[in-house]
């Protein structure tokens, strides 16, 4: 089911994202700008450190907050907070009044559930490049 009315109540239509965002790289920029171009303005939730272990099983290299200041310094991005659960969505839709999220398809259906509180879309991830990658390569060559 489509929702298509403003969440937001000042006829801005805000778009919400989640992730971890360790080693920033132009997939995380490309997920941003393709989701901003659902709406008005994008918030994004930031995982903890915390529930970044408890996703990836292992720390992030980046802390927490220099993942957010990375992130909440990028044009594309209006606000951003802390994801501290994968099952609060309903709960961070609501406070940010989101009528769009918008996940990579590596998370493709799992989030159909939200669809009566907001649209749902899952956009294709960027070829080639993950922050495994990254720190896998650095390992090898450095
Ligand atoms: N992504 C992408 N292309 C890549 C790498 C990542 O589009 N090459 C997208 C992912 O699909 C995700 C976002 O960038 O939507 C953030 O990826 P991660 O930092 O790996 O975060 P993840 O563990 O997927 O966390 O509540 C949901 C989770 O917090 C999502």
């Amino acid at each position: 089911m489509v929702v298509n009315t403003m969440n937001s109540g000042d006829g801005r239509k805000t778009v919400i994202t989640f992730g971890t965002f360790d080693v920033f790289h132009v997939g995380h920029l490309r997920i941003f700008e393709r989701a901003l171009s659902f709406g008005d303005r994008l918030v994004v939730g930031i995982s903890t450190d915390a529930l970044s272990i408890s996703k990836k099983g292992r720390p992030p290299v980046c802390s927490q907050d220099e993942r957010s200041a990375i992130v909440a310094a990028l044009r594309c991005v209006d606000e951003v907070f802390w994801e501290e659960s994968l099952e609060e969505k309903a709960q961070y839709i609501r406070r940010y009044n989101a009528d769009v999220l918008v996940m990579g398809d590596d998370w493709a259906g799992k989030f159909d559930e939200l669809s009566d509180l907001c649209e749902v879309k899952y956009l294709p991830r960027t070829p080639a490049i993950s922050t495994t990658e990254i720190i896998e390569k650095i390992q090898v060559e450095f």
